[in-house]
């Protein structure tokens, strides 16, 4: 089949769309007359009346491209998202039929013929069984929310949804791109794990009502996929069928806060690309040390490495400094180079660790101040696998002279709040660094303030979304934050001294 011919026949199709879309809703009427339903089914057909322009569209553009696996493509998916809205695949089914004798009818024999070839294997792929992935639609329906504030029963509504949410975008949006679930083949099912993280991030910053979250997450999403070679068009698809998913899941109440916040991360998508710089810059504090130090770390050389920050030290750089000028930055610019796709998940692993190392080395020097008579306990939260954040803060108190007690990654909230009873912490401090670990932050608060052991601890929180939104602290109900480990001693010594 020619290119030529398959252009005019998708020409063909979209100049008779009226009334091919007229002549199957004819056929449709009549076949409802034959085996009568519930209802005269006015509305119904009102509806598929629109999703038979939809599908001829489909065809069309799938004329265009990739034909009949394209066309097959949208059937599948328009298949999944419809038994997501309880509406059976045989009617979809039914509605192909209809429409194929419309244009066994209406278009000239030779292109009804390449128009119908291209219809052929999308219609028998409704026939077989399963369909497609992903199904996680069979779900049971959500049970209504517990009374909360309007934010966190957004967000609770959205979490509960989830599961029937997640495959429901992924389905819409491949049935609107049906060339992209082609091009993705085996990997579609990490769009559905994309859809997920899509969607506890989405809930946490509806959660704590602050958009700039998402928005946030969504410029670091785009930076990643695009690196990956996907194409930005892509994942505005993607997010327009989430908020579209969103709203027929949810009840409109609930579901405006979350599409609010999808579209505001949209704009800012549409706001063009944003610039990622490096990290470490020779012209920043330690700044040649720094560059050397990861040029170490890339080249594989981890005894490089420690001897530069022995130099260092030994040339009078303060640990602190090394800490803040040094190691932060490097883990910032090797975590940007993991997600520009330029080091491999092996690389930021060896790097983190060889900076683990060589942390431990400078331990003598971080043990040695004078006793404060102050006791911490230093977390991650439950499920954040970061451990360095939490680590840096606990040995910057350790440096001002605290006793201090790190956990190290993911420690659930009860064990954190045993250690905090055990060790007579008086401040513990939490580390998180994805939004959606921000719902464990709230339970390990809720947790403290209800445990009568921990009724003096000051809670400070920190990590990535702490510096990304001012104030999100306090929303969680904690005592304080600051954006660097060394703020964080200086927030607890104040809070201590109001108190005493
Ligand atoms: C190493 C690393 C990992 C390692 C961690 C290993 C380890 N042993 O810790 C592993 C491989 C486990 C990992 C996993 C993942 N990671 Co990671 N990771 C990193 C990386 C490169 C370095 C983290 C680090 O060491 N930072 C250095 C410390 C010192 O910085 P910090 O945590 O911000 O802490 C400072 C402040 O925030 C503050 N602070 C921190 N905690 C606290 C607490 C209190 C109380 C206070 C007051 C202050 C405070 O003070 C600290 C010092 O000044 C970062 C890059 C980055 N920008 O951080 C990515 C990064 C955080 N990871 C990222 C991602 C996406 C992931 C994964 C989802 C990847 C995946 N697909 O699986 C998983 C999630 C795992 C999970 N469930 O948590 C993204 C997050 C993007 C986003 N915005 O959502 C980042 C930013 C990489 C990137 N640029 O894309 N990761």
């Amino acid at each position: 089949m020619g290119i030529p011919e398959r252009d005019r026949a998708a020409d063909e199709l979209l100049a008779r769309r009226e009334p091919l879309m007229d002549a199957a809703i004819d056929r449709l009427k009549a076949a409802a007359r034959r085996a009568p339903g519930e209802g005269d089914g006015r509305e119904d057909l009102a509806r598929c009346r629109e999703d038979i322009g939809a599908h001829i569209d489909a065809l069309s553009a799938a004329l265009r491209a990739a034909g009949a696996e394209q066309f097959s493509e949208y059937c599948a998916f328009t298949a999944v998202f419809l038994e997501g809205l309880g509406v059976p695949r045989s009617a979809l089914g039914a509605a192909l039929d209809a429409l194929r004798e419309g244009v066994g009818e209406q278009l000239a024999p030779a292109l009804s013929a390449i128009a119908l070839e291209a219809m052929a294997p999308g219609r028998r792929r409704l026939d077989a069984s399963p369909i497609v992935t992903p199904l996680a639609l069979a779900t049971s329906p959500a049970d209504a929310p517990a009374p909360l504030d309007e934010r966190a029963a957004a967000a609770e509504a959205l979490a509960r949804a989830a599961p029937r949410i997640a495959p429901m975008s992924v389905a819409l949006g491949y049935m609107r791109r049906p060339g992209d679930a082609l091009a993705h083949g085996a990997r579609r099912g990490r769009c559905l794990e994309d859809a997920r993280r899509h969607l506890a991030q989405l809930a946490a910053a509806v959660e704590a009502g602050t958009p700039a979250l998402f928005g946030d997450y969504a410029d670091w999403v785009r930076t990643l996929l695009t690196s990956f070679g996907l194409d930005p068009a892509e994942l505005v698809n993607h997010l327009g069928a989430l908020g579209d998913a969103i709203a027929i899941a949810l009840p409109e109440h609930l579901a405006e806060a979350p599409r609010r916040y999808l579209a505001a991360a949209l704009d800012r998508l549409a706001a063009g690309r944003v610039e990622l710089p490096s990290f470490v810059r020779p012209e920043a504090p330690l700044g040649a040390v720094a560059c050397g130090y990861l040029d170490a770390l890339l080249q594989g050389n981890r005894g490089r490495a420690l001897r530069i920050i022995h130099e260092a030290v030994e040339a009078g750089a303060p640990i602190k400094d090394i800490y803040a000028h040094v190691f932060q930055p490097c883990q910032y610019e090797i975590g940007r180079l993991w997600q520009m796709q330029q080091i491999s998940i092996a690389e930021e692993h060896y790097c983190t660790a060889v900076t683990q190392t060589v942390m431990s080395q400078l331990y003598p020097l971080v043990f040695n101040a004078d006793r404060a008579g102050r006791r911490l306990v230093a977390a991650s939260v439950d499920g954040n696998l970061h451990e360095i954040g939490a680590r840096f803060v606990a040995d910057f108190f350790e440096m001002a002279g605290w006793d201090t007690f790190y956990l190290g990654a993911s420690t659930p909230a009860r064990d954190v709040l045993d250690e905090v009873a055990r060790r007579q912490a008086d401040v513990l401090a939490v580390s998180a660094t994805l939004g959606e670990h921000l719902p464990s932050v709230r339970t390990l608060i809720t947790a403290a303030r209800e445990d009568r052991r921990c009724r003096n601890v000051v809670l400070l929180v920190g990590g990535q979304p702490f510096r990304v939104v001012h104030g999100l602290w306090r929303q969680l109900g904690a005592d304080g934050s600051a954006p660097t480990a060394e703020g964080a001693v200086h927030v607890a010594q104040e809070i201590l001294a109001a108190r005493a």
